[in-house]
């Protein structure tokens, strides 16, 4: 089993740990191997500022349950299960999520690109962003599904207070130019960005008005360390690679970071343990379903949990565990 989600041998309180840093947010999960119960899994779930963990039970016949009511073939249909709907957890499980931040000059394109992608629309008419505008997308990466959170801030320079306090929360920022202004490329160097880069030259159909030399921008990109990727907004080229391209490369980052973490676990368990953390409660000290006596909340048949109002969609958004 190699989903990212499933942290094989991890103990009750690293996952708990784990879901506790704060780049993890409510509905942030991972599947590990019961302590207590052989073949066996728990799933732990954050919720708000605690963890919640259910057994997940083995059919005879094959298949999985957290519910007996509602059983799966694999670990991956329950996953999508409640990812979709809580269904008696305490809330939905989060999908990997990656918050992108477009930025770049007025009238290069930013606002034309996210409508494309998220969209499928086009429209010649110029309207300046005001502020910031967001849409999202979720599309499949190696096999896995993405949410894709696309902040579009203005480029005019009046909003650059504004549009800063976004960028600064992003896992990854595309920086677009025109082919056709010349300022626009100008301006590329003043970004100071401290997120994984995609620079976007937009505009490439208007050749014979093109100002920026192609050597000349992948010496800018070279400069930059970062990837440089070519479009048409208007002719719909190339749009979907940026946004193919990021998300691969971010879901591989999360990945490694993931890694990291598996070695830090084994550090960790190298440690004394400490007391195990009883978190199947909710903050409120009202019990989310029946407590399996170790913290391990079973969930009992049509004994649906008041799922959380949805909370709005920045606070919500989900970093990969
Ligand atoms: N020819 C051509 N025009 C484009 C392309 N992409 C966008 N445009 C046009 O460029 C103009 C500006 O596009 P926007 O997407 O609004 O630009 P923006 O970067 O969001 O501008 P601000 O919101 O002011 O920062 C619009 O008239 C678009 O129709 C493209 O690939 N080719
Ligand atoms: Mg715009």
């Amino acid at each position: 089993m190699s989903r990212r989600w499933y942290f094989r041998k991890i103990k009750r309180i690293e996952a708990e740990k784990k879901l506790l840093l704060p780049e993890n947010d409510h509905g942030a999960f991972l599947i590990r191997d019961s302590e207590s119960r052989h073949n066996d899994y728990s799933l732990s779930v954050r919720d708000g500022d605690t963890v919640k963990h259910y057994r997940i039970r083995q059919l005879d016949e094959g298949g999985f349950f957290i519910a007996r009511r509602t059983t799966f073939r694999n670990l991956q249909d329950l996953v999508e299960h409640y990812s979709k709907d809580a269904d008696g957890l305490c809330v939905n499980l989060c999908k990997p999520c990656v918050q992108v931040v477009i930025v770049g000059n007025g009238a290069v394109g930013k606002s034309s690109m996210i409508q494309r992608f998220c969209k499928g629309t086009y429209t010649r008419d110029y309207k300046k962003t005001i502020g910031v505008d967001f849409l999202e997308r979720e599309i499949e990466v190696d096999g896995e599904d993405v949410r894709l959170m696309l902040w579009d801030t203005a480029g005019q320079e009046e909003f650059d207070a504004i549009t800063a306090a976004y960028y600064r929360g992003a896992h990854a920022c595309v920086l677009a130019y025109s082919a056709t202004d010349r300022d626009s490329f100008d301006a590329i160097p003043s970004w100071k960005l401290k997120v994984q880069i995609f620079l976007v030259q937009n505009k490439i159909d208007l050749v014979d008005q093109s100002v920026i030399d192609p050597d000349e921008a992948e010496r800018l990109s070279r400069a930059l360390g970062c990837k440089l990727l070519r479009t048409s907004v208007k002719e719909d080229i190339g749009v979907m690679s940026v946004f193919r391209h990021l998300a691969s490369r971010c879901l591989h980052e999360m990945r490694r970071s993931d890694d990291d973490y598996q070695d830090d676990l084994r550090l960790y368990s190298a440690e004394p343990r400490s007391p195990s953390v009883i978190s199947a409660f909710s903050p409120d000290g009202s019990m989310c379903g029946r407590n399996a006596g170790n913290g391990t909340i079973i969930l009992r048949p049509g004994g649906k949990t008041k799922s959380h109002k949805k909370r709005n969609f920045v606070k919500n958004a989900c970093r990969l565990l």
